[in-house]
This record gives structure tokens, C-alpha cells and sequence, in this order.
């Protein structure tokens, strides 16, 4: 069975509690829930991370690559913008990430509009709300 990570970094336990305009009503939880639902007839299994902290989303990136995961789908928040250690990590587990984004980070502030981690994954989903981790599970199982 093909094992898929999705890391998320900080702030976004918040989903669902502030920001609705921007991030939906919609939680975490409902997040996780949605993406077991799509795995299931796909036969793959999941697992779930988040933290606010830039190292131990590095720390878990190396585990689950030792554990055999097959893929990545990753948001980490801000630290998109900014993370050259979250960057390498990614490259250095050999495996394919997707990044998603549930705002449109081209269409907001100008600090937002580059991705420093998208440049270590396959992909980078935009602007789709939480449908976004759907299709990047859908383009993980391709890959
Ligand atoms: O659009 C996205 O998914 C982001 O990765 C979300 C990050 C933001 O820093 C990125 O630029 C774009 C922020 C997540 C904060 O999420 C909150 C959710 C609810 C309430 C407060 C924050």
C-alpha cells in the first residue's frame, strides 16, 4: 500500500477558527477526514503532521522518509515563503511532494507570492481550498 504523508506548518491547526474569508470554516480535522475518504479507494494510507516549528517539520520529513513514505503533500504555511532547510529536506528524501496552498498566494500580498519550498516538489496547488489536497493526492498516486 502506497504511504503518503501531509505536513502542515503553523497556524493552520487555526483552520476553521479565524480567517474564514480567507481559509474557509472548514478545520484540520474536516481537512484529515476528506483526504481518508479520497485514500481509501485508492488504497493508500496516510498520515498527518503539524507543528509550528520549522525543525521539527525537518526532523519529521527525515523519520517518515526512513519509515518508507512514498510522498509528500506539504503546506508550511509562512514558512513556504522562506524555508531553505524545509527545501532541502524535501529534496533530500528523494520522494515526491506536492505543494498546496488553500489562498492564492499570487494573488495576495507581494511576500506571499513565492514559494521557497515549491522548488523541491513535483507540483504546487494554489487557490483551490481543500479540493487542492485532493488533487494532490490524486497526483502523488500518478507519480
Ligand atoms: O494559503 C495557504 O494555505 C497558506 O499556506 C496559509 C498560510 C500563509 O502564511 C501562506 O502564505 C498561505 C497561513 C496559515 C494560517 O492559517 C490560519 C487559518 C485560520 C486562522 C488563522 C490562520
Amino acid at each position: 500500500m502506497k504511504k503518503i504523508a501531509i505536513l502542515h506548518g503553523p497556524n493552520l491547526d487555526r483552520l476553521g477558527k479565524r480567517q474564514p474569508e480567507i481559509y474557509g470554516t472548514a478545520t484540520l480535522k474536516d481537512l484529515e477526514q476528506l483526504l481518508r475518504t479520497a485514500a481509501k479507494p485508492l488504497g493508500v494510507s496516510l498520515t498527518f503532521f503539524q507543528s509550528a516549528h520549522e525543525g521539527a517539520l525537518v526532523d519529521r520529513i527525515h523519520a517518515l522518509t526512513d519509515r518508507g513514505v512514498e510522498g509528500f503533500i506539504v503546506n508550511f504555511g509562512a514558512y513556504s515563503h522562506t524555508s531553505i532547510a524545509l527545501r532541502d529536506a524535501l529534496a533530500s528524501s528523494g520522494r515526491p511532494a506536492v505543494e498546496v496552498h488553500i489562498s492564492n498566494i499570487k494573488q495576495r500580498e507581494k511576500f506571499r507570492r513565492t514559494s521557497m519550498t515549491a522548488g523541491a516538489c513535483v507540483a504546487m496547488i494554489s487557490g483551490e481550498g481543500f479540493p487542492g489536497y485532493v488533487k494532490a493526492l490524486h497526483r502523488l498516486v500518478q507519480a
